[in-house]
């Protein structure tokens, strides 16, 4: 090994083979040596002892073996324990106490779904009575309502049926229609400043216009009809139209809002008080319901309730005059009328 046994070996000489027989035992001069590189020896063999302290020093010393593990340290097996797992023998009392007590929650199950499915029946039967009550409420109640509308609309037509007195401004007796007729002022009660009302004075006879003496007639507000039949007299507003009946028993007085006074003449038994003649016309008639009156020119009358009807007593005759409101439900000339009424004159027989 070229280590450990380092060689020791003479330098080679090579020598020229034309010169070697001749030349031996010397060394000319130009013979060529050559030595071997060093490595070629052994570097350790010619390291001297510091050399090898260094090189044994730079050499990485091997690594120390790795400690052993340490021992798995392992749990100790636990022993044995006892099997509580393991199917205990059963005994006959726990089943049988098993099987009651399943019987008995069975029981106790069926029992209140009983109740359950019964309550339920209940209130499905108390529903259903409500039910049917209300229902019949309400059938009541209906019915009610439509007699109850059924009331109120005959109430409303009966009050629209009742007329009502036309507008009297001035609240002298003459409505502002009927001032129109007197050419009275219907803001002023007393036109002509007498003291009396302008009412007052048309029922009368008189003229609102003008002092006593001066009346309708004078002043020419009205006109005088002669019933050429029954030979009486009536004044009516001049403005109005006098309408014969064809039968020439009646005379209508007609205003120029429809609204009319006719006045009829029938014959009576002189002898038969006017109560007995008008309770005999119509059976339902009743005298004492009407109020009597007495005209200005003397004569007996009885009249209705609400003054638009008259009935004069001409002994042998009855003479009725009649305020017709015509389409207009107002009372517009009512004072009118009793100026008519009052002015109603028979005259004697010949
Ligand atoms: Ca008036
Ligand atoms: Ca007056």
């Amino acid at each position: 090994m070229f280590g450990s046994q380092p060689k020791t070996r003479s330098p080679e000489v090579t020598t020229p083979s034309s010169t070697l027989g001749s030349t031996t035992g010397t060394v000319p001069s130009e013979v060529i040596i050559h030595t071997m590189p060093r490595e070629f020896y052994g570097v350790e063999a010619s390291l001297s002892a510091a050399e090898a302290a260094a090189k044994a020093a730079a050499t990485p010393q091997p690594l120390p073996p790795p400690p052993p593990p340490p021992p798995v340290v392992t749990a100790p097996t636990p022993p044995p324990s006892h099997p509580a797992n393991l199917p205990r023998k059963r005994s006959w009392t726990g089943v049988i106490i098993t099987f009651l007590v399943m019987l008995a929650v069975l029981g106790a199950g069926g029992f209140a779904a009983y109740r359950l499915i019964d309550s339920a029946k209940q209130q499905k039967l108390l529903a259903e009575s409500e039910l049917s009550q209300l229902k019949e409420q309400e059938a009541q109640q209906s019915a009610a309502d439509v007699a109850k509308a059924a009331q109120d609309a005959a109430a409303a037509a009966a009050l629209a049926a009742i007329p009502v007195p036309a507008k009297d401004t001035d609240s002298d007796g003459l409505t502002d229609i009927e001032e129109l007729l007197y050419s009275t002022n219907f803001r002023e009660p007393d036109t002509d400043k007498d003291t009396f009302l302008d009412g007052n004075e048309v029922f009368h006879g008189y003229d609102p216009l003008g002092l006593a003496p001066l009346t309708l007639l004078t002043t020419g507000s009205v006109k005088v009809f002669t019933d050429p039949a029954f030979a009486f007299t009536i004044y009516y507003p001049a403005t109005w139209t006098s309408i014969p009946a064809a039968d020439a028993a009646s005379i209508t007085f007609r205003s120029s809002r429809q609204a009319s006074i006719s006045v009829t003449t029938v014959a009576k038994d002189g002898t038969l008080p006017l109560a007995d003649w008008y309770n005999a016309q119509q059976v339902g008639n009743d005298a004492k319901q009407l109020k009597e009156t007495l005209t200005k020119e003397g004569f007996y009358g009885l009249s209705s309730a609400d003054d638009r009807t008259t009935y004069l007593d001409g002994t042998d005759s009855v003479i009725t005059l009649v305020y017709d409101l015509g389409a207009r439900n107002q009372i517009e000339y009512l004072q009118t009328f009793e100026m008519m009424v009052n002015s109603f004159h028979l005259s004697p027989k010949p």
